[in-house]
């Protein structure tokens, strides 16, 4: 007998159908559905719902969020929230301090949102403006960016642990420096600042910490995008949490003032623990006579971090008529004679990273 194929078009055209008769024996009629459904670009993955994940436009894939929170509160335009040191006066709140000491919220130049702050030293001396958020946090991430407008001075950028309510700094986590044209760190092996970039007047400077290590004391710098130190001590190794920044404005010419802005203080956590991505109800278009298969592409960069999935299925546009969720791997079966399809991804970790999905294929 010979191989008889035949090929037959349904729905009007829009899904192929074909079944192909083989001479091989009594299993006789091998017959399937061309019908695959991808999912793999963000604007796939968007037609879903995340939820402590996010879709990334570059590559299509899905991963546990890396959640931000706001340190400055700059943009309700209201730096009441901050506290100000000035020579000789205590503390206050900016607008109470006197002394040609100011701290206001602006709207130029800004790098986020709608307001920065400006600090300005009128005449000779210094001031330090802080904040802390309510209670300490143990981020893996803390960034902000600061502009000067004039030399012969000096900004001192802090991070660290308050035990005051956010006037002052107690327990140091690190210390830059900004003087001249250098930006240095406080090494804590010399007892020194140690240059390590330079900067540029009324240009916003990005500062980075990142890999906060609250257990081993030490962290990375990096400055304007590119990393600077690796694994810098802590410069009081018994700071073992942070809610505080502190930005020290120091001038010695009487008169002639100096003004630095601030802007887009964050500070990170790290990645969400959990997280799922629900996919649209994903039609089929046709209701299939033979199961399919799940077909999927991950990434679990190890045994803390994983993805499993979920999938249901119904004859109704909604799924009113669904199974409820049940397990599936790769390569596992999806039922015959449902048209309509829900794929759950749920992701876990530990914080320290993400595992991602780049895509799966309903195929029958
Ligand atoms: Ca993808
Ligand atoms: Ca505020
Ligand atoms: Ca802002």
């Amino acid at each position: 007998m010979e191989k008889d194929s035949q090929r037959a078009e349904n729905d009007g055209g829009t899904n192929s159908q074909w079944f192909e008769i083989s001479d091989t024996g009594f299993k006789g009629v091998a017959l399937s559905w061309n019908k695959t459904l991808a999912l793999s670009s963000q604007a796939d993955w968007n037609l879903g719902t995340y939820s402590n994940t996010e879709g990334a436009t570059s590559l299509g894939d899905v991963k546990l969020e890396y959640p931000i929170d706001t340190f400055d509160d700059f943009e309700d335009g209201s730096v009441s929230d901050w506290w100000m040191y000035y020579c000789s006066g205590g503390y206050g709140h900016p607008g109470a301090c006197g002394y040609g000491r100011e701290m206001s919220a602006v709207t130029s130049p800004v790098e986020q949102g709608t307001y920065s702050a400006k600090i300005s030293v009128g005449t000779d001396g210094y001031v330090i403006a802080h904040k802390a958020i309510g209670s300490p946090v143990t981020p893996n991430y803390i960034s902000l960016y600061l502009q000067r407008a004039s030399d012969n001075d000096w900004d001192e950028v802090y991070i660290g642990k308050s035990n005051d309510g956010g006037k002052s700094i107690d327990k140091y986590i690190m210390k830059l420096h900004l003087e001249g044209v250098n930006i240095s760190y406080w090494n804590t092996g010399t007892g020194s600042y140690e240059n390590i970039a330079t900067y540029t007047n009324n240009t916003w400077i990005f500062m980075e910490f990142q890999n906060i290590n609250f257990t081993a004391h030490t962290l990375d710098i990096w400055i304007d995008n590119s990393q600077k130190k690796t694994g810098a001590s802590f410069v009081n190794n018994d700071a073992n949490s942070f809610d505080c920044y502190g930005s020290y404005l120091y001038w010695t010419v009487v008169n002639n003032g100096i003004t630095t802005y601030l802007d887009n203080i964050i500070y990170s956590s790290g990645y969400n623990t959990s997280g799922t991505h629900t996919s649209q109800v994903l039609d089929l278009g046709i209701t299939p006579s033979f199961a399919g298969t799940l077909t999927v592409s991950k990434t679990e960069p190890d045994a803390n971090h994983t993805i499993t999935f979920q999938e249901r299925h119904g004859n109704q546009s909604n799924l009113s008529d669904a199974s409820a969720y049940a397990t599936i791997a790769n390569n596992g079966t999806l039922l015959a004679g449902y048209r309509y399809w829900q794929i759950k991804t749920t992701f876990t970790g530990d914080g320290s990273n993400t595992p991602t999905l780049s895509d799966y294929t309903l195929s029958f």
